[in-house]
């Protein structure tokens, strides 16, 4: 079994990728939570959603998250009545949200939640939520003009303000209290191989890091651990990376990212276009290895997974 590290839309990608190369069934994703927020009393997941769409094959190919051939009905009635629509939650995604948020109520745990969710949708892969409990990633920016400190949900952030604040701080909110959920550490401890994906290094592996004993187990897994590097040429494909690496002191590159993971990974697969970076990953005791890593579709990134199921067999 190979178990996933995994954010939102750049590990659905690359995952997209993975089940193609690999029995699906022999694949468990361990997913970032702390993005979760809870907007119109509803308990949005995300992640494990764009992870289960993806891998489902219902997810929007466009923009990533949501369902394809999505409408927008609701949210313009919310509008009407004054609720907020900065989160866009399509008619068809909202069912998911109605329906996680009734089980937790009914005292379902998120896991117990996601598993449902993902056997309706046919996913044949494990997919468990890093934690049962709590977690939600706080960025901390200077409001612009007024130079103030402003405490944002990462969402807040991210959507409704497009992450155009410059970041001071990030935190995970109630990381301390929050225990993995029951699957995660088995799930390594059983592994063959470990796979962190093409996800932001802060806000998306990060937490799932933060969790009591998750670092601490990846460090002692006896198996391999591969990552690739969702930052090309000192950007990252998509997302804010390039805005909250650096607030945390992480430099915005493949080294940057091999640096924040140099205590369990074992190889780094890095873009071609930064082969001249792999001398300073080495000295990290990082294993580089170039690769073209940019998925456009789903057949580069079955090529992608291929290179790193090669990877991990050596
Ligand atoms: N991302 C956006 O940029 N704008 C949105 O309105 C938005 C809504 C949304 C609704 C459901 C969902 O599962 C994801 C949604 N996302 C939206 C994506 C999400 O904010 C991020 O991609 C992840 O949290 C980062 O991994």
């Amino acid at each position: 079994v190979i178990v996933a590290l995994a954010g939102g839309v750049g590990a659905a990608k690359f995952l997209r990728g993975l089940v193609r190369a690999m029995p699906p069934q022999d694949l468990t994703v361990v997913v970032n939570t702390g993005d979760d927020i809870e907007l119109l009393g509803l308990h949005i997941s995300p992640d494990v959603d764009s992870i289960v769409y993806t891998l489902a094959g219902v997810a929007d190919p466009v923009r990533g998250w949501g369902l394809h051939n999505e409408t927008w009905k609701a949210l313009e009635l919310f509008g009407r009545y004054g609720e907020p629509t900065w989160f866009q939650l399509g008619d068809g995604d909202l069912a998911t949200h109605i329906h996680r948020t009734r089980r937790l109520a009914d005292g379902a745990t998120l896991s117990q939640v996601t598993t449902e969710i993902a056997q309706s949708w046919g996913v044949q892969s494990t997919v468990i939520p890093m934690t049962d409990d709590p977690v939600r990633t706080r960025v901390i920016v200077e409001e612009a003009g007024s130079g103030r400190g402003l405490d944002l949900h990462f969402q807040e952030y991210f959507v409704k303000r497009q992450a155009q604040d410059p970041v001071r701080e990030v935190r995970f909110e109630g990381i301390e209290d929050a225990k993995p959920a029951p699957a995660l550490l088995p799930s390594i401890a059983d592994a063959d191989a470990v796979i962190v994906c093409p996800s932001n290094p802060v806000v998306s592996i990060g937490p799932i890091l933060a969790l009591p004993g998750v670092r601490s187990a990846l460090r002692n897994f006896n198996g391999k651990v591969v990552g690739i590097s969702p930052i090309i040429r000192g950007a990252p494909v998509k997302g804010p990376a390039d805005r909250l690496m650096p607030a945390v002191g992480m430099e915005v590159s493949c080294v940057g990212v091999a640096d924040a993971y140099r205590d369990f990974l074992h190889t780094l697969v890095i873009d071609f276009a930064d082969t001249e970076r792999a001398p300073e990953i080495a000295a990290l005791e990082v294993d580089p290895v170039p690769a073209p890593t940019l998925m456009r579709g789903v057949p580069q990134a079955t090529v992608l997974a291929r290179t790193v199921l090669g990877l991990l067999a050596q």
